[in-house]
């Protein structure tokens, strides 16, 4: 059975990535419902609307009797925007529910408990570690009150942003850029300085051709943004904010229900960032180019012996393009 389980868990949380950049403030969360035989008959995520639970127990006409749900978080023992998913799920007859995550969100918490008196068999824990991988931006939030910042690097070998000269178009190749637009798309925000802004007036927009509404764009530092810049578009909203203290722009961001900032800045931002241990992962794409003088990503932290060294694990890597691409997690 715990194999059964597994695999439906497995594509649950392939389900769950779908709603990555369209669930707002919410988890991202996959379901599956399985029936007697453990073969699935249907599915859903959630996308900003219905939960996951709900769109999948709504998509049949009935739940055969001793059917199981498989979601990614515990179900919800709340009325938010929507009813109690424990109700629609003891509503339909399930014989079992299995989750990933306990809910740690304390006004939709204790699903688990109410749907054991309710006599459902309940069973949590299942690929918890992956499915906490995935929701770590909306973790974050409730856990550390701040979003997940991921820091978004292009450079050469040496670990250079730009020539001597300014000159930084385009150091890694079209298909590491293409590769950034997705990671856009799957932020709620997108972070830069007042100089990256005035130094190369960027777009910060997913050229996906997809047209579900764009991630925030949002401006740190208390320099304006010129008259006709892209930023003053309407391709996106864009919130600066003109401040140089983390905790107004963290404040600003939780109000807004931010919860994954994909941060594009250069050195200066970035490096205050991690100085002020902000910086969660760090999306490296590195072009097999050398310039030697130039812009290094990163400033001084202030180490000057070797034990102060700032340490990251690898998570993924892979050659994209013609670029080595590093998905790298703060600490060990
Ligand atoms: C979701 N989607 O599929 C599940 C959630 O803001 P509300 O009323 O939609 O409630 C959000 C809470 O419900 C959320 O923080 C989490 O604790 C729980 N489960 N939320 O958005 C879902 N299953
Ligand atoms: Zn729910």
């Amino acid at each position: 059975m715990s194999t059964h389980h597994d695999e439906a868990m497995r594509h649950a949380l392939s389900l769950a990535l779908r709603g990555e950049g369209r669930t707002g403030a919410n988890p991202i969360v996959g379901a599956v419902i399985l029936d007697a035989d453990g073969q699935p008959i249907a599915e859903g995520f959630h996308a900003g609307g219905d939960h996951a639970e709900v769109v999948a127990i709504k998509s049949l006409a009935s739940i055969p009797a001793g059917s199981t749900i498989v979601v990614t978080l515990e179900p919800c023992n709340h009325t938010g925007k929507t009813g109690p998913c424990v109700d629609a799920i003891i509503n339909a007859g399930f014989a079992r529910v299995v989750y990933a995550v306990s809910d740690p969100n304390p006004i939709a918490s204790g699903g688990a408990d109410r749907l054991r008196e309710a006599g459902i068999e309940v069973i949590s824990g299942v690929l918890e570690v992956a499915s906490r991988f995935f929701n770590r931006a909306w973790l974050s939030v409730i856990e550390k009150k701040r979003p997940l910042f991921i820091w978004k690097i292009a450079a050469t070998l040496d670990g250079k942003t730009a020539a001597a000269d300014g000159s930084s178009k385009w150091i890694t190749s079209e298909s590491s850029r293409e590769f950034v637009s997705l990671l856009r798309r799957n932020s709620d925000a997108i972070l830069v300085g007042t100089g990256t802004v005035i130094a190369d007036n960027p777009m910060l927009i997913p050229h996906d051709g997809d047209d579900v509404k764009n991630p925030l764009r949002v401006v740190m530092g208390t320099r304006e943004i010129p008259e006709g810049f892209n930023l003053h578009d309407d391709q996106a909203e864009t919130l600066h904010v003109k401040s140089h203290d983390f905790d107004e722009l963290i404040a600003q961001l939780l109000a807004r229900g931010i919860k994954q900032v994909f941060v594009e800045s250069g050195s200066e931002l970035g490096t205050a960032m991690v100085s002020a241990g902000l910086i969660d992962e760090i999306i490296l794409f590195q072009a097999p180019t050398i310039l030697g003088a130039g812009r290094t990503f990163i400033g001084d932290l202030g180490i000057t012996t070797l034990d102060q060294r700032f340490d990251l694990e690898i998570l993924a890597h892979r050659q994209i393009g013609t670029d080595l691409f590093t998905h790298l997690k703060v600490g060990k």
